[in-house]
């Protein structure tokens, strides 16, 4: 009974710990997880994908991302409208406050068109994300054999 006290007690503490988190501002609480871009030839278009965790008390949005391996790089959402898959830019990918954001296979991605190089599995592109608040966060994202359409 004492030891089911003591951890009820500890329980209480912890909860009420986690509801009293310090507010935090957005700038540096962008997170980026897991990124990798699908292995593809010079010339041929290919995807990046990655988490984003937005662990700051106000709302990002990601508005773009650039990659020197690419001659355009776009931030893309797929859809599927009456069967028909197509994908389109997107003007921004909203990141809610305390949420993760799964850019992956049917939904967002950073589309590479016509890159400059190969994408060899194992090698390494740099992509820089620019963020409306964070600013911009660059990542060395390794390069995948494909698994994941766009
Ligand atoms: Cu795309």
């Amino acid at each position: 009974m004492k030891n089911i006290l003591v951890g009820l007690l500890v329980l209480s503490f912890l909860l009420s710990s986690c509801g009293n988190a310090t507010p935090t501002i957005s700038k540096g609480v962008v997170e980026v997880l897991a990124p990798f871009a699908n292995e593809a030839g010079a010339g041929e278009n290919t995807a990046a994908f990655m988490s984003i965790k937005n662990s700051g008390a106000e709302a990002d949005t990601l508005l773009k991302a650039s990659c020197d391996a690419a001659m355009m790089v776009q931030v893309m959402e797929t859809k599927i409208e009456n069967d028909v898959m197509s994908m389109g830019e997107v003007s921004g990918i909203d990141l809610p406050a305390g949420n993760t954001v799964e850019l992956k296979s049917g939904s967002y991605h950073i589309m590479l068109m016509d890159l400059k190089q190969e994408l060899k599995v194992g090698s390494t592109i740099s992509i820089t994300l620019e963020f409306a608040k964070a600013g911009k966060i660059t990542l060395d994202v390794p390069v995948k054999a494909i698994g994941n359409m766009p």
